[in-house]
């Protein structure tokens, strides 16, 4: 088996670009052609994509580097062994890689019907060279008839399947008819808009030649503030953004997009994802990106569309068309004040840390989670002095088996217990419904280096305390050693977050949607409790049950956690 180094192929005048997303993990076999890599510019972002077949060995690029034509991305193990037949790298054809504004475009002659310098009858304004680009969808039009465009404003977004940009006006007018439509195919030359009105900018400042043709590479050197000499280019983003006030209403007042800055507008995304959040029908600019700079990757369009599936979000067009599950509406619409923009290097020295990822997407959950549920917690506390008695000498005589019982375990199964007894604490929301769920997973949430998880004990009902310990213990690693898998994390009905062996006394836990409740356990602790006759020193555990009053009352929780007490001071009435 040939190793073979696969590197940036030419990308045109590009260089320096940053990597946004990784596609592909060592252990993964890719084709010939399969995308690796997403680089982006401040002009376009592009999938780099692969030259040679074969089975990903190490990758040599991470998140936030930049690459330039030559870098070498990863290392193949080459399909066939090596041999000479394996395509070298270097000498990737130049027509996969996607290069949207080659330096020698910018000299290029100007298209057919290019726009006149200054005009005042109607302008034909044509598709400028573009590259390698043949035959590109417009994905998305930017403007319609009536509309006063700009020079250098977008009209439409094309896009192929490695890159896409926007295409800007050459020339400042008003829309009269626009010559094409979403899905259409275009290349250089074709004819996109005509203008009345119209009186190319770039007129004034450059009558040259070339000052009129739309040369992409030439004006991606250029802020679009500079002179309008310097023709348009595609600006950036490939269809990522738009500039401010360049909506797709086109308004009149709309500013041109100046590609130094990063586009505003439309959310960060790589031609794939883009692609993929049509087929699915997902609004982008409504799904939060956690890739670099908010960049959306396919993983958000995936956890976005499961969350509108199980009726914890809602697309904003629902969300005008009915109430969200449950009666609440997205958080969007919550009218807050802005964050608070501090600069703390003010006040004393700071450092930045990027949060880790597991960070990042369990703070969107809890955040959602704790401003949509309307939780209440009810503060409990449970004798477990025989139970700590019982699993005290019962590990003693487990001491050889290696498996270690602890109290969440016996835990776990009282609560499986008093879910049985009070099943709408078992239930989830489903708008005006509840489901009520006839399977007991209890998740359970893990500190770990990374962030918090919850792992999920599946079918709790059907399994003794020393199963339960076993499995927690193996999911408990698992979660430490970032080696869940989604499995492992799915299907809970019920929450237990213990800080027993921490310490503390109550706090009120965050309702693990789109569960209904969730108990919180601090460290049980000897107190004296009056036993009618006399102060008994007793082992007390103190919990906290946090529910959500949509779906349950005070009373029936104050139950519950009495139930659960009840079980927990004598484990035999598990049993009944
Ligand atoms: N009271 C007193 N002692 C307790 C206790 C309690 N309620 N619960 C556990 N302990 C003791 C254990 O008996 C053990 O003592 P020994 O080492 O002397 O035997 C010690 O505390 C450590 O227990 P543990 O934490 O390893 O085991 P666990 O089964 O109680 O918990 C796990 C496992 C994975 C849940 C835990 O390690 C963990 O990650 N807890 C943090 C959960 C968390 O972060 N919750 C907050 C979520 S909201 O941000």
């Amino acid at each position: 088996m040939a190793l073979v180094e696969v590197k940036v192929p030419d990308i045109g005048d590009i260089s320096e670009v940053a990597v946004i997303e990784l596609l592909v993990k060592p252990g993964d076999t890719v084709k010939a052609e399969q995308s690796l890599i997403t680089v982006e510019s401040d002009k376009a972002s592009m999938e780099i994509p692969s030259s040679t077949a074969g089975v990903v060995k190490e990758l040599k690029v991470k998140l936030g580097d930049k690459v330039s034509e030559g870098s070498v991305v990863l290392v193949v193990e080459a399909e066939g062994s090596g041999e000479s037949d394996a395509p070298a790298p270097a000498a990737a054809p130049a027509a996969q890689a996607p290069s949207p504004a080659p330096a020698a475009q910018a000299e290029a002659p100007a298209p057919a019907g290019a726009p006149a310098s200054a005009a005042s009858g109607p302008v034909e304004v044509h598709v400028p060279d573009i590259g390698d680009f043949k035959d590109v969808a417009v994905i998305e039009v930017l403007v319609k008839p009536g509309d006063t465009v700009k020079v250098e404003q977008s009209l439409i977004t094309v896009e192929s399947d490695k890159a896409s940009m926007e295409i800007p006006s050459s020339t400042a007018g008003v829309v009269k008819e626009v010559k094409v439509k979403l899905g259409d195919k275009v290349n250089i030359g074709d004819l996109l808009l005509i203008l009345e009105g119209a009186a190319a900018s770039a007129s004034s400042a450059a009558p040259s030649p070339s000052a009129q043709t739309p040369a992409p590479a030439a004006a991606a050197q250029t802020p679009a503030s500079a002179s309008a000499a310097q023709a348009p280019a595609p600006s950036p983003g490939a269809g990522e953004g738009r500039g401010e006030g360049q909506s797709a209403k086109g308004e009149a007042s709309a500013a041109p997009h100046d590609p130094t800055k990063p586009p505003i507008g439309l959310p960060y995304a790589s031609p794939s994802v883009r692609k993929f959040a049509r087929e699915l029908g997902v609004p982008l600019e409504e799904v939060k990106g956690s890739g670099i700079k908010g960049r959306i990757t396919q993983e958000d369009i995936q956890g976005f569309t499961k969350a509108v599936m199980a009726g914890s979000t809602r697309t904003k067009a629902q969300g005008a068309a009915a109430p969200a599950a449950g009666g609440v509406t997205g958080g969007g619409e919550l009218g807050l004040i802005p964050w608070p923009k501090v600069d703390f290097a003010k006040f004393g020295p700071i450092e930045r840390k990027e949060m880790s990822r597991i960070k990042k997407i369990s703070g969107a959950n809890l955040l959602r989670n704790a401003v949509m549920i309307p939780a209440v917690t009810n503060h409990d506390d449970a004798d477990i002095t025989d139970l700590e008695a019982f699993r005290v000498s019962t590990n003693k005589e487990n001491e050889k088996s290696g498996v270690k019982v602890t109290m969440l375990a016996f835990l776990i199964k009282a609560c499986v217990s008093a879910l049985k007894k009070f099943p709408e604490f078992n239930s989830s929301l489903d708008g005006d419904a509840l489901i009520y769920k006839n399977f007991w997973h209890i998740g359970f949430a893990a500190d770990t280096p990374n962030g918090l998880m919850v792992p999920v004990v599946k079918n709790a009902d059907q399994k003794g305390v020393l199963q339960i310990s076993q499995e927690m213990g193996d999911l408990a690693k698992k979660a430490r050693d970032g080696k869940l898998s989604p499995a492992d994390m799915s299907g809970a009905t019920f929450t237990i977050s213990s800080l027993g062996g921490i310490g503390g006394r109550y706090f009120t836990p965050i309702i693990n949607a789109p569960e209904v409740a969730i108990l919180g356990v601090c460290r049980s602790t000897t107190e004296p409790v009056w036993d009618g006759k006399q102060f008994q020193p007793r082992l007390m555990l103190p919990l906290s049950l946090t529910w959500d009053h949509r779906v349950i009352d005070g009373a029936a929780a104050a139950r519950f956690n009495a139930y659960l007490g009840q079980i927990l001071s004598d484990f035999r009435r598990v049993l009944l």
